[in-house]
């Protein structure tokens, strides 16, 4: 994340032509963004649309690619169009990038890991995301890097949008701490070698979230199937009510990812409904969220989030953790998980 920011991020803000040459012109003429990628990396376009939103009042659309390309997709006037790949290969976003280029957009932009690429090649503007060599198929650093450059993006494109300069500033300030944040998040590990222990009998596991942590709960569930084969799905938590509180008995673990702001409140009342359904609470927030009135069932994990803005990039570190130390106790190749390619071509 810090090769992600460097040389990209100065002490006034995002440097200009990060991008590419022309890169800053052309977004300032975006009136909106459709974003496409697969897995791991359309989790990262799902945060960014919470980040673009706020900050540069603009609209973003977030499809996997697998989807795009057989819709009628409606493209208003000076969209961009911005894929998002670890590999650069994927096929199903190739795919429709290609397909965008018949739709009518303002440009497209490649946000990847392998510059020489298919497509970086084939991308208007493109920023890297200088994660290094994934090794293990699952993405992880990618992740991280990818909220690293959407995030730039998201500052360029709401100071382009006259954001308010103060809080330009504020936004920069958190987005420099980033690296610093995610090391001290690296050290809540062996706290997380103990909750992982929880998950060993375990056949199924809910995660929640509100707001942009809802992204990060996806990549979490993500994360524990991928590489420990226990099924594992995320909702909005607010979404419990509507079906998935069902599920909830004693056997079931939650996983709540705790936001910022006012949306903690409501995370906590959500929570209490899984609590009196005696499902076992296990919380990742900035303080006590949630877990006030029953400590004895569930657990809380205290995440220095470095502030909202980067709050996500934070707590993915940690259920990353969470889901490689389940794995490991239970005896999976985390590196390469049965059924997975890194690269998924075809
Ligand atoms: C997309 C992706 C990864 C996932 C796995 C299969 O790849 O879904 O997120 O971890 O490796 O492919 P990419 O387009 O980001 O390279």
């Amino acid at each position: 994340v810090a090769d992600t920011l460097e040389a990209r991020l100065g002490p006034h803000g995002v440097l200009p032509n990060i991008f590419g040459a022309g890169g800053d012109e052309l977004l300032a003429k975006v009136r909106g963004l459709h974003i496409v990628a697969c897995g791991t990396s359309y989790h990262a376009g799902l945060v960014a649309k919470y980040w673009i939103e706020e900050y540069a009042h603009l609209p973003v659309g977030v499809e996997v690619a697998s989807e795009y390309r057989y819709r009628d997709a409606v493209v208003p006037p000076d969209t961009l169009f911005v894929a998002i790949s670890q590999s650069g290969e994927t096929a199903d976003t190739l795919a429709a990038m290609r397909e965008s280029k018949r739709r009518g957009y303002l440009g497209t932009l490649a946000i990847c890991n392998v510059p020489e690429s298919s497509v970086v090649r084939e991308a208007d503007l493109r920023l890297m995301t200088r994660a290094g060599p994934e090794i293990g198929v699952a993405s992880t650093k990618a992740f991280t890097t990818q909220l690293a450059a959407l995030a730039l993006l998201a500052l360029q494109l709401a100071h382009q949008r006259g954001l308010d300069a103060d809080r330009y500033a504020g936004l920069c300030a958190q987005l420099a701490h980033l690296p610093r944040a995610i090391e001290d998040a690296l050290a809540l590990e062996p706290a997380i070698v103990a909750l992982a222990e929880r998950f060993i009998p375990r056949q199924h596991a809910l995660f929640l979230g509100r707001g942009v942590q809802y992204p990060v709960a996806l990549e979490g569930a993500l994360k524990l199937k991928e590489i420990s084969y226990i099924h594992a799905e995320a909702y909005p938590a607010g979404e419990l009510k509507h079906g998935p509180l069902a599920l909830v008995d004693e056997s079931m673990p939650v996983v709540a990812v705790a936001p910022g702001g006012p949306l903690l409140e409501k995370l906590k009342s959500n929570l209490q409904e899984v609590r009196a359904r005696g499902g076992e609470l296990i919380v990742f927030a900035e303080g006590e969220a949630g877990m006030d009135g029953n400590p004895a069932r569930g657990a809380l994990l205290r995440v220095a989030s470095g502030g909202d803005f980067i709050a996500p990039a934070v707590f993915t570190v940690p259920l990353q953790l969470l889901a490689y130390h389940v794995a490991v106790l239970r005896g999976t190749d985390v590196d390469q998980p049965r059924n997975l390619a890194k690269s998924v071509t075809v």
